[in-house]
């Protein structure tokens, strides 16, 4: 009689090697210390939001309160949707009563959110964009979330949070949550970019991919052409140039995750340019800029905002904007080129 029963190897028990997000944040830092933990449960609590921020979406359509408008118009001056309300608050109960973070900074609120019975201990800011690209929602496209965390500095009474007003290298880690075919989480705590993928059935981010470099170049360039008469000139030279290229092929998501996500994966470059009506772009630089930066840079790409380092820009305000250039170091430095040759 053959045997047909399988030996299974340790190694076999399991189709990979299971490093939950809060084992990769201890590792990376390589402590147990009181600092290693406080991180650790940090990143936990945001993919705890991600997980029920995904749990909705893959309801949209079947129960309320998921797809359209509230009827308000948010700090932006942009009209707010009931997905952008249901995620600010996940991101705010997860961390109520947690004794990690002070204050919460979101692009949906116009002041921080404090959590006082946080202060005496939770020495960090947690700044978000909620929901990223939410006009995809009701078409069943991407979406994600964006996050970066900071060290409060000072007492903060006034209750300005003018401490936020810094630089993006004053950022501890940074990453994104994108919900797509899958939930992935991508983050970086200045070591490298991780990304995780959530098991649905374990309810776990699982890891996916260590130390994500992005490639010198790419063949992509992304960015919205409906504003082409808004933009200066040296935009339009860019993009007329990129036009008369072979190799360069365009993808525009509305959802500046999804196509961060694509850029870090596979190269090419993101703009959001200046324009017309909105000198500075529409890009947060708390929220959404810093953030991206802090992540592409960790993988090897290059940042602009056509003049300066995004991880150079100082916001004067909580909501400031600034233009955007991002992705690939080779890809971005051509469109630099454009900017800086226009200002000679
Ligand atoms: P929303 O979250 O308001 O949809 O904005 C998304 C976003 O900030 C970014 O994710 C997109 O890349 C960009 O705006 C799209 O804006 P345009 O429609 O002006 O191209």
């Amino acid at each position: 009689m053959v045997n047909t029963q399988k030996i299974i190897t340790p190694e076999q028990n399991l189709d990979r090697d299971c490093t939950t997000l809060s084992r990769h944040v201890l590792q990376q830092l390589q402590s147990f210390s009181p600092d290693a933990q406080d991180l650790s449960a940090l990143m936990n609590r945001i993919a705890l939001a991600g997980k029920l921020i995904a749990r909705r979406l893959s309801r949209a359509g079947l129960m309320e309160g998921v797809l359209g408008f509230t009827g308000e118009i948010n700090v932006q001056g942009e009209w707010v949707k009931k997905l952008d309300v249901f995620a600010n608050e996940v991101f705010i109960s997860v961390f109520e009563q947690s004794g990690l973070v002070c204050r919460l900074a979101s692009e949906e609120m116009e002041n921080p959110y404090y959590i006082p019975e946080n202060c005496p201990i939770g020495r960090y800011t947690l700044l978000y964009d909620p929901i990223d690209g939410s006009s995809n929602v009701d078409i069943n496209l991407n979406v994600g979330s964006i996050f970066a965390i900071r060290q409060q500095q000072g007492e903060d009474l006034d209750g300005e949070a003018k401490d936020l007003l810094q630089d993006g290298y004053q950022q501890i880690a940074a990453g994104y949550i994108l919900y797509g075919p899958s939930t992935v989480l991508v983050y970086s705590l200045g070591r490298g970019v991780h990304s995780f993928i959530l098991d649905p059935s374990l309810g776990e981010f699982i890891l996916a991919q260590e130390n994500i470099r992005i490639p010198e170049q790419g063949s992509v360039y992304s960015v919205n052409e409906g504003n082409f008469w808004q933009w200066d000139e040296s935009i339009r030279e860019y993009v007329r140039y990129v036009h008369s290229q072979d190799r360069y092929t365009a993808r525009y998501s509305g959802a500046l995750v999804g196509d961060i996500h694509r850029i870090l994966m596979q190269g090419g470059v993101f703009l959001y340019p200046g324009t017309k009506k909105q000198p500075n772009g529409k890009i947060r630089v708390l929220y959404e800029s810093a953030p991206l930066a802090f992540l592409v840079e960790q993988a090897g790409g290059k940042t602009s905002t056509g003049t300066q380092n995004l991880l150079e820009v100082i916001p004067e305000q909580l909501h400031a904007r600034t233009p955007l250039i991002i992705g690939s170091k080779i890809d971005v430095e051509l469109a630099e080129s454009f900017i800086k040759k226009e200002l000679c």
